[in-house]
Order: structure tokens, then sequence, then C-alpha cells
């Protein structure tokens, strides 16, 4: 089964934050695929599984950017 996630993220200014966040994102366990917007600030996320999301935000976090979970 494949789902995926959306989530905002803020404090992306350029085009090497968007691969900074997709590379961070991408080596969370679970991450099938992952697409970072700079321009909506949106990050989707294809998982396998139960969702990563926490794992996911902490990664994120603790690389520097704001990171929300969209309904
Ligand atoms: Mo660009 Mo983003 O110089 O953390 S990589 S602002």
């Amino acid at each position: 089964k494949d789902s995926h996630l959306t989530l905002d993220v803020e404090g992306m200014t350029c085009a090497s934050c968007v691969s900074r966040v997709e590379k961070i994102i991408g080596k969370v366990p679970g991450v099938q695929s992952v697409q970072v917007n700079l321009a909506t600030n949106k990050a989707t996320i294809q998982f396998q599984g139960s969702a990563p999301t926490d794992a996911i935000m902490q990664a994120v976090e603790k690389g520097g950017y704001q990171v929300t979970l969209q309904e």
C-alpha cells in the first residue's frame, strides 16, 4: 500500500534549501519519495507502511526549518 502526506515547510529561501529538505526527508525510514515546492512551501511525501510523520517532522526541524502538518 502506498500513501502520502503533505507538510508545510517554512524557512526555505533558495533552491538549495529545497534540495536540503528533500534529502533530509528522503533519509527517513519508510519514505518512498518526496517532492518539495519552494513556491508553495509544501512537501509531498509518499511512504510505505505506517506514516513516519513524527520522524520526518523532527528531522526537518533539526535541519533548521519550521514544519507543520497539513490536513
Ligand atoms: Mo540557500 Mo537554504 O543559500 O537553508 S540553502 S537559504
